[in-house]
């Protein structure tokens, strides 16, 4: 019999459970639902800030729809995953500033993948060294969204500039924060508590209007002049902030894409497509990539420090100045010193003028299968003695009996089919099952970048004329990895521990599914890829923070 004492007790108990329950069901979107939601969003904005940007995706969807149609029985990633798939690129201009959105990134399971140089091109390098952040477990499957980072490397902030950059850069931490106290403040909720659905839409937002380019607020032309005389990346870096560039759909078929954009009467950049030579008759490799040109920006500039503190003190004096504010239009392959020279002329008139900056662009992208790195030696020596074409192998079973590339592994039906006696005692290699029919390969994507194509792709964007980093600065590229790490307060991942884990662990699946043991050299290969998997690296890392 139930005593009112015995009532009393069970009460606080249901009602002690209840609370538990309600704690542990604060719903958490997981890092793939937030970064999927980001993706969207920036997009949007990307969309409304960039009028170009949606034809520029209409065209390209248009074009892998009609692959699709045309390639019935080709090997490709899912229609679902291409058309969503897209990466963005933005340039921070200090250690500091990677930090954050190094931090920022992995609250949407985006983490530092492999180091791109630009200070070591042999054509035409650049102040910049990068990596790029992105999904590294299956997730990549459903959102891929990934994002370019590239840093001003300081040395190459020269002594004639270092002063009013560093001065610069300073005032946007302190005065003028690129990123809010809200931002902030909420990612300090994420790395502790995690984000509840609120809070994940409010830093969401807060992340996306950190990279909008801020057009109303006059920038100092004087530096601007300056840093644009020197390089395009050091003006834009400096002068504009943070802002997310471009974003990159992904095609099928790179050059039908290419095509169409053309057609519709999109300039497209010079040089033609980055990357390997796309051959027709045998699968592509590594990453293709092109771009549109910049339409340019419209910018307020002003040598006038009263009229450059306006837009604090008085608003509504700057939106008088600029109704009269003239546009100095950059003319076609006009050099970029006589334009910021006719610039400098019409600042004697007027306290504001219009100018136009070339900031965001669009870029297409196709992704291929990834080399291993044997793959990327053969690669890049048939290359040198222009034989890549014909004599790289042509198939992905003559790549894989080579090692040049990453694959999973399916059981086919006949593997379905088998049994244990259908297999040789002496020989259960991968190649065996292969070759006698029981599984059948599936390429890796390749999800990184090239050093090279980033490059060209930031290039495309050059003012005429302009000077490039010049050979005073000798930097080496380790010291510059180390450099990247520092200011990530991490290690960057290598993508061939990616794809050798990935490998390693379908490999361990079939031999499990097919029930027989996996050859001891094989599955010592396989342990020893596992333990180094960035996925579970990346878990003990966050357990232990
Ligand atoms: C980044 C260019 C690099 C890519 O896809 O290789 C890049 C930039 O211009 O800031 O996005
Ligand atoms: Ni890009």
């Amino acid at each position: 019999m139930l005593t009112n004492k015995m009532l009393y007790f069970y009460n606080i108990f249901c009602s002690l459970s209840k609370t538990k329950i309600y704690f542990f069901m604060v719903s958490r979107p997981t890092k793939a639902a937030l970064r999927k939601e980001f993706a969207n969003d920036l997009s949007a904005m990307f969309g409304t800030e960039v009028p170009e940007y949606p034809q520029f995706t209409d065209i390209v969807v248009g074009s892998n729809e009609h692959f699709l149609a045309t390639n019935l029985h080709a090997q490709v990633d899912s229609e679902d995953r291409v058309l969503a798939e897209k990466h963005g690129a933005i340039r921070v201009g200090t250690p500091e500033e990677m930090n954050t959105v190094t931090r920022i990134f992995a609250v949407f399971g985006m983490y530092p993948v492999e180091f791109y140089d630009m200070t070591q091109l042999p054509k035409g390098a650049l102040p910049m060294i990068a990596t790029a952040f992105r999904p590294i477990d299956s997730s990549i499957e459903t959102s891929a969204f990934r994002m370019f980072c590239s840093m001003l490397h300081p040395d190459y902030i020269t002594p004639d500039i270092k002063e009013p950059v560093t001065a610069e850069l300073a005032k946007r931490r302190e005065d003028n924060p690129k990123f809010s106290k809200r931002l902030m403040e909420l990612l300090t909720v994420a790395e502790t508590k995690g984000l509840d659905e609120d809070q994940g839409k409010e830093f969401i937002s807060e992340v996306v209007d950190s990279f909008r380019i801020n057009k109303q607020k006059p920038i100092n032309f004087d530096l601007y002049k300056t840093l644009r005389e020197k390089n395009d990346v050091f003006a834009d870096i400096v002068c504009l902030g943070i802002n997310i560039n471009h974003l990159t759909p992904r095609a099928y078929d790179i050059r039908d894409a290419q095509k169409r954009l053309e057609e519709a009467g999109i300039p497209m950049k010079d040089g033609g497509i980055e990357g390997p030579p796309i051959r027709d008759d045998a699968p592509n490799v590594q990453l293709n990539q092109t771009a549109r040109k910049a339409p340019g920006e419209a910018l307020f500039v002003s040598n006038d420090p009263e009229t450059l503190k306006l837009s604090e003190a008085n608003p509504a004096a700057l939106e008088e100045l600029k109704k009269n504010a003239p546009l100095i239009a950059l003319g076609k392959d006009e050099i970029v010193t006589d334009y910021l020279a006719r610039i400098q002329e019409e600042l004697k008139v007027h306290k504001l003028v219009v100018i136009q900056h070339k900031a965001r662009f669009g870029e297409i992208e196709s992704r291929n299968t990834a080399l291993t790195v044997k793959g990327e030696e053969v690669y890049k020596g048939l290359l040198k003695e222009k034989k890549y074409q014909t004599d790289f192998p042509k198939t992905h079973e003559e790549m894989f009996a080579q090692g040049l590339t990453y694959y999973t592994f399916e059981l086919t039906d006949k593997g379905k089919q088998s049994s244990r006696s259908d297999f040789s005692a002496t020989d259960r290699g991968l190649q065996k099952l292969l070759d006698g029919g029981f599984i059948k390969l599936v390429p890796q994507t390749y999800n990184d970048f090239l050093a090279a194509s980033a490059a060209g792709i930031f290039k495309a964007n050059m003012s005429t004329g302009v000077q490039g980093i010049g050979d005073n600065v000798q930097t080496k590229s380790s010291d510059n990895k180390r450099l990247l790490e520092k200011a990530l307060d991490r290690p960057i991942i290598s993508r061939h521990d990616i794809h050798k884990a990935i490998q390693a662990k379908s490999a361990k699946e079939v031999y499990k599914e097919l029930g027989i043991a996996m050859p001891s050299r094989l599955n010592a290969e396989c342990d020893m890829a596992i333990n180094k998997d960035p996925v579970a690296i990346e878990t003990g890392r966050r357990k232990a923070a």
